[in-house]
């Protein structure tokens, strides 16, 4: 079979050392099973140590690149390097290709290896554009250069953030805050912002790094991630580039990016060639604990009610949930008050879904929480209440974020389609599971959405701690049965019939 890639225009110089540029941008899309096509701004002349030239090419060069690829095409993102003149941009605008495209831009105003006559028609050229960016990845220099602003704290790094959002960017990638060991990096939209570290990082045999940040999240977004998943597989690609770098002489050198490993394929024998950085809202997420859940975990059922408990409990099941979704004041608070009464009878760990307030004021086991949630919720209050936190994850940022948190588990769904809840993620199929799997060896790992029948056995054996389910058991015609079957099917591994 004749394998089918997705296309990414790029729009880059040429590096005539070959280690940063257009170069850089296609090895970064090769890493990425993704195809670029390049319309190339401007010829450098440069070294490791010295950079000579830079020399726009002529506007017919330009135009007729960009001419050729409009014609045929097969793009859904386009990725911006440097635009070495203003009238490039004009002509980019003129041809009406970024409107209808995903954009991911890098304002590249000075290369590493010196100054690149950083010009106020460079940095206006780069300001036309920013209205059409969906993701825009400058450093710290360049959005100094760009917004004319100094960043020497967290408030002026945030500010100048929403300044680009002002602007008419929908996503920035604030690149930068080296310090001796760390990369870091601030991410934010309209929807959400986090810091990314990386410990990886190294000033040596790194040329190129911001070209292939960028193209990553370029080549990610033209496989439809989303634009903060974009953004966490690049940085997962970056951390394994610069522990496989390339030397071409004793100070020269470049990423060695890796073959991405499609998590939805993932071979449960393959090693792993990334790993997740890690990701935070705030620093405090960072340096809190969680108490552990007691014992083994095991079937998980999701329940709307305490009357579930008084049924499901003594068949020894030990973990559950309750989910109430249309309750509200005293009615809610008497609920998870049964819940936590009938659970403490049998011993069993129970989870409230959502309200954190009143599982802390209740004495609950536990709270299971979504990542949308993480804005509000008190985490801080939870760990110190000694309450576990159970947390949702449905893709890289979301799993990045609840690894870094370290919660008592992770639920990973939805594994397949399921009716019981509006989902916007992509399932995860057993292979995302054994990819997680292998992500997190000591995290306990909690599986859920549209698992029932033979799916329940698949999902066992991809080595999660528990199986959480909702309509397979609460709308069985025997509940208990059900619940039953599949515990022992859990507890035993014995066969689906
Ligand atoms: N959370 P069923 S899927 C409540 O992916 C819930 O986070 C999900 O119900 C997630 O077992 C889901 O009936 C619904 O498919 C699970």
């Amino acid at each position: 079979m004749i394998n089918s890639l997705p296309c990414v225009l790029n729009i880059s110089a040429n590096d005539s050392m070959g280690l940063a540029g257009n170069h850089a941008d296609m090895r970064a899309f090769s890493a990425m099973h993704v195809h670029g096509a390049s319309v190339i701004t401007a010829t450098t002349a440069q070294n490791q140590h010295d950079f000579f030239e830079l020399n726009p090419v002529s506007e017919i060069a330009f135009s007729s690149q960009l001419m050729a690829l409009k014609k045929q095409d097969v793009f859904s993102v386009v990725k911006i390097g440097l635009i070495a003149t203003g009238q490039q941009a004009r002509t980019l605008l003129d041809s009406n290709i970024l409107a209808q495209k995903l954009c991911v831009l890098d304002p590249v105003l000075a290369a590493t290896s010196g100054d690149m006559s950083l010009t106020q028609e460079r940095i206006d050229a780069i300001k036309l554009l920013l209205p059409f960016m969906d993701v825009l990845t400058p450093n710290i220099d360049e959005v100094q250069a760009l917004l004319d602003v100094v960043i020497d704290s967290k408030e002026s790094l945030v500010n100048a953030a929403k300044a680009f959002i002002d602007l008419g960017v929908k996503a920035v990638l604030i690149k930068g805050g080296h310090s001796k060991h760390v990369a870091q990096d601030y991410f934010y939209s309209k929807d959400i912002s986090f810091f990314l570290d990386h410990q990886a990082f190294s000033s040596e045999f790194n040329r190129g790094t911001g070209c292939a940040m960028a193209s990553l999240i370029a080549a990610s977004l033209a496989r439809l991630a989303s634009v903060p998943d974009a953004v966490v597989m690049a940085k997962m690609q970056i951390e394994a580039g610069f522990k496989h770098r390339f030397k071409i002489d004793a100070n020269s050198g470049s990423l060695g990016l890796q073959p991405w490993t499609d998590h939805l394929n993932f071979d449960s024998n393959a090693k792993l060639p990334v790993q997740l950085p890690l990701l935070y809202g705030n620093k405090t997420e960072r340096h809190l604990s969680f108490k552990p859940c007691d014992g083994p975990l095991g079937l998980y059922p999701v329940v709307d009610r305490a009357h579930w408990l008084e049924v499901l409990l003594p068949l020894g099941i030990n973990i559950i949930q309750l989910r109430v979704k249309d309750l509200q004041g005293d009615d809610l608070k008497n609920e998870i008050r049964a819940a936590i009464k009938i659970a403490h009878q049998y011993s069993a760990k129970l989870f409230i879904n959502d309200y954190w307030q009143l599982a802390i004021e209740c004495g609950a086991y536990g709270v299971h929480l979504g990542q949308e949630d993480l804005e509000l919720a008190d985490l801080k209050s939870i760990s110190e209440a000694g309450v576990r936190l159970g947390l949702s994850s449905h893709c890289f940022f979301e799993v990045a974020r609840a690894k870094t948190i370290k919660p008592s588990y992770i639920a990973f769904g939805p594994v397949y389609e399921t009716q019981s809840k509006d989902m916007p993620w992509v399932p995860q199929g057993p292979n995302g599971l054994k990819y997680w799997r292998a992500h997190l060896p000591n995290i306990p790992m909690v599986a859920i959405g549209g698992i029932h029948g033979e799916r329940f056995v698949k999902v066992k054996k991809t080595g999660v701690d528990a199986i959480a389910m909702i309509s397979a058991i609460t709308q069985a015609s025997d509940p208990a049965q059900s619940a039953l079957d599949y515990k022992s099917l859990f507890d035993h591994n014995i066969r689906f019939n």
